[in-house]
């Protein structure tokens, strides 16, 4: 027979691995906005900025704006854009936030769009998930609890262009 005891035992464990593995299978769905995929990259040695990644679809008729965002680890949040412009990369500053069409997915990736954390006040630590708000113009503020990564994981990685 099976004690209470010991099912208490085996859930404890079994909820230990699933907060342990940190898995991107977490998805949010917030008035009519999907956000999925979001991480942050591990800090590199004593740099105090960092990036961070997320996908966001929306599902409304309207359009969204992501506008701006907020922690308690860094003074400073930016949204960044990153391309190649006659061999040399740039890195802009998206100051009016990024839209996000009715419809559609945008997607922060490495090389691409992502979501700059600067001044960092904190230091991140990969077993702990960290608060971050996001402020969009219509659908208002939500707290994602993002984890930090080495890098995206293998599964979850679509084949791409690289750009250096
Ligand atoms: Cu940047």
């Amino acid at each position: 027979m099976v004690s209470h005891k010991n099912v208490l035992k085996f859930l404890y464990l079994f909820t230990f691995i699933l907060l342990s593995s940190q898995s991107f299978s977490e998805t949010i769905t917030f008035k009519g906005l999907v956000l999925s995929d979001f991480w942050i990259k591990k800090v590199i040695a004593n740099n105090n900025i960092t990036a961070g990644y997320i996908k966001i679809e929306n599902k409304n008729e309207k359009n969204e704006r992501l506008i701006s965002l907020v922690s308690d680890f860094s003074k400073r949040i930016e949204i960044h854009d990153m391309y190649i412009k006659n061999n040399v990369m740039i890195m802009k500053h998206l100051e009016q936030g990024v839209l996000i069409k009715s419809k559609s997915q945008l997607d922060f990736k490495p090389g691409s769009l992502h979501i700059m954390f600067i001044d960092l006040t904190k230091s991140l630590k990969k077993t702990k998930l960290h608060k971050v708000k996001f402020n969009f113009e219509n659908a208002g503020s939500i707290v994602v609890n993002m984890p930090i990564m080495d890098k995206r994981k293998k599964s979850n990685e679509k084949k791409k262009h690289h750009h250096h």
